[in-house]
């Protein structure tokens, strides 16, 4: 990465900036590019995964997003700076540039911190009520503008048929050493279709939604623990509202990382569960219909069965899609997921007495 020549395409003021590695996301490339120590003299570099996106439809979204984020949290008398993702655009007014080894975007720095694990049940609380709060904003935007970035992002049917199609190639030929993890995904086929087939038939509203809603996706304040922003809007899309329950729930319900290898220390903490359902509950309001809330439970399982899925594929695939730091990376990933999805199978029928008592 030359950062001389892409600071040459911006106005920011300041000199011999320093840039480092931040952040724990699995898709860009995120630094930290810092002109001193104040906030307003850093900066979040990223550069864009440009073999899953195409980088000037994603821009052309995310730009019309965070307007209307900016606009309606102006005209509420908060402040956009810090509570919105806020591109800075270059001199001639746009949104990225391309230089010969890729793409890259600069975002105003938001002085908070992200948690790869919910440390306070409050924390997991103020969580799910700024999901909920996004999920009221983004229904006032008019979806039909945005590109479907990701085309059928969260369709699992979808999602199988990758899968199948990558475990019969086995070009690593790595299935052999995970038959009990591939039997896991496959005896479980019939999940797919149970959200998509409601979303199809209208029984289930399709909404304009975040569609990544992990813990580490939002940014809390350093000293008061708040909420700050709803951040890594890259796959805002048309989506449902049991999607963005589902994944938030299943990152943020692990006692422990999405990544460890002991799974003794991976379990589903449904304190946690109850926790969010009150918060996102209570912040969504009349913003969800009863045929939404009936399948929040489910598709907390549903999203971490898909996720692992796509864990999964990608181990067989050759480790290609997400960001991997070292051997096996998402295996663990995917038998974390798998560790979860045994643990809320046995206690569904809790996981659905909360939804219901907490909607009464
Ligand atoms: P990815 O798509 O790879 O997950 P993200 O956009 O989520 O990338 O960024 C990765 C991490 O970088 C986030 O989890 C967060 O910790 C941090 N981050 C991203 N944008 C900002 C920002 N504007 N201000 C502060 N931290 C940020
Ligand atoms: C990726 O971008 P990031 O790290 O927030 C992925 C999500 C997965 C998640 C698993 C665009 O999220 O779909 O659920 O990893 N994002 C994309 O941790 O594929
Ligand atoms: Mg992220």
């Amino acid at each position: 990465m030359n950062l001389n020549e892409i600071l040459q395409y911006y106005s920011i003021n300041g000199q011999n900036p320093s840039c480092t590695p931040y952040g724990e996301g699995h898709i860009n490339d995120t630094m930290l590019l810092a002109f001193g120590c104040g906030t307003s003299e850093k900066y979040v570099l990223q550069k864009i995964n440009d073999r899953l996106f195409d980088v000037e439809k994603l821009m052309n979204n995310i730009t019309l997003i965070t307007d209307f984020i900016r606009a309606k949290t102006a005209s509420r008398g908060g402040n956009p700076d810090r509570e919105c993702l806020t591109v800075v655009k270059t001199k001639d007014g746009k949104s990225f540039v391309k230089t010969e080894d890729g793409y890259y975007r600069i975002y105003i720095f938001i002085d908070g911190v992200s948690y790869q694990v919910v440390k306070e049940p409050k924390d997991f609380y103020r969580c799910a009520e700024a999901f909920g709060r996004f999920a009221n904003l983004l229904a006032e935007f008019d979806a039909t503008q945005l590109f479907e970035v990701i085309p059928k992002f969260h369709d699992t049917e979808k999602r199988f048929r990758d899968f199948t199609e990558v475990l019969e190639k086995d070009v690593c030929g790595r299935a052999k050493g995970v038959r009990r993890e591939i039997d896991f995904v496959l005896s479980r086929k019939d999940y797919c279709g149970r959200i998509i087939s409601k979303l199809k038939n209208g029984e289930i509203p399709v909404r304009c939604t975040h569609n990544d809603t992990k813990l580490n996706n939002v940014l809390f304040d350093r000293t008061t623990d708040e909420c700050i922003a709803v951040i890594d809007l890259d796959t805002v899309m048309p989506g449902s509202l049991c999607y963005d329950f589902g994944d938030a729930i299943r990152f943020g319900c692990n006692t422990s990382t999405e990544d460890d290898k002991d799974l003794r220390r991976v379990n589903f903490d449904i304190n946690l569960f109850k926790t969010f359902v009150e918060g996102y509950l209570k912040a969504i309001g009349n913003g969800i219909t009863a045929a939404e809330t009936g399948q929040l439970a489910f598709s907390a399982i549903l999203m971490t069965y898909e996720c692992g899925m796509r864990f999964l594929t990608d181990y067989l695939d050759g480790d290609h899609y997400f960001r991997t730091a070292r051997e096996n990376h998402n295996l663990d990933r995917a038998r974390t997921q798998f560790k979860l999805i045994e643990d809320m199978e046995r206690l569904l029928p809790e996981m659905e007495k909360i939804v219901a008592d907490c909607r009464k």
